[in-house]
């Protein structure tokens, strides 16, 4: 049966492909950063230098990757969907919307964007970040960081994704170890909606039991056959 509303959750290992490093795998950004000093309001605290750098590499290396035959497969089921598919990503990559997906829920927030802590202003933002870079709109100097999610933080949209996870009758996790809060629960969220749920994952996650369907494999190769 056709499903009429999906809601899909991509992580990482979407992107992996592309060439930009997973968090939690052999050689991950984990295994080369502790994420206290580099993913939290603390660690930028003690040493902001250090986040911008973190963040700076991260933001440079976007211009050296691109989408994927997965990217680029979910911006096809876009197309036919519409408004009744809605793709919430814990990348803060671009790869979507350069693989052609118009609507991108960012719920860890992205590499691309600024926010002032001083005025709470949100600017698009493609070089660097330093504490002496001025915000845009109040030019105060030292209150600019990256616009992403740090733990402990509240990620983005958390209304908008749980009510079209309420609505969704099908669910895909793609590429995701299913290891971070909230975005690890969504998937019970959509069971208890009555959705179907299918993880798409180079291998079982943490949270593989939760779901209906398990399918294994590269994205590349399992999200396109999946989607088409
Ligand atoms: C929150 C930032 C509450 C941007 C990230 C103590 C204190 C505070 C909070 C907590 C706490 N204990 C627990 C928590 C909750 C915490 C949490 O979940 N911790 C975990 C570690 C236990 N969560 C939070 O803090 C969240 N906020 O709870 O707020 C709150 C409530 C009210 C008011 C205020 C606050 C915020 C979490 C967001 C943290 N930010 N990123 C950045 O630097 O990127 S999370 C980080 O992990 C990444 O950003 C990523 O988004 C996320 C998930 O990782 P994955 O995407 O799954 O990547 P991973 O490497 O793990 O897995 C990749 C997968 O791909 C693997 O399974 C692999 O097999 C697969 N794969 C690899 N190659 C391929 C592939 N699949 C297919 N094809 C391939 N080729």
């Amino acid at each position: 049966m056709r499903p009429e509303r999906i809601v899909i959750l991509t992580g990482a290992g979407i992107s992996a492909e592309s060439g930009v490093d997973t968090f939690r795998d052999k050689d991950g950004i984990w295994s080369k950063y502790d994420y206290r000093d580099v993913a939290t309001p603390e660690g930028f605290d003690a040493d902001p230098e250090l986040v911008h750098d973190f963040y700076n590499a991260r933001r440079a290396g976007l211009a050296k990757v691109k989408p994927n035959a997965a990217h680029k497969a979910l911006a096809r089921l876009e197309e036919a969907y519409g408004k009744r598919l809605v793709l919430v990503t814990q990348n803060i990559d671009d790869l979507h919307e350069r693989g052609g997906s118009r609507n991108v829920v960012h719920m860890h927030g992205e590499l691309k964007r600024a926010l002032c802590s001083h005025c709470g202003q949100r600017h698009d933002w493609e070089g660097d970040l330093s504490t002496a870079t001025p915000c845009p709109s109040c030019h105060l100097k030292g209150s600019m960081r990256p616009d992403v999610v740090w733990f402990g933080e509240m990620p983005y949209h958390m209304e908008r994704i749980y009510d079209a996870l309420r609505d969704c009758d099908l669910f895909l996790s793609i590429g995701t170890s299913g290891n971070v809060y909230p975005a690890a629960q969504f998937v019970q969220e959509a069971a208890r909606a009555g959705a179907h749920t299918v993880e798409l994952n180079l291998e079982p996650s943490q949270s593989m039991r939760e779901f209906g369907e398990l399918i294994h494999g590269p994205a590349t190769r399992v999200v396109p056959r999946y989607v088409d």
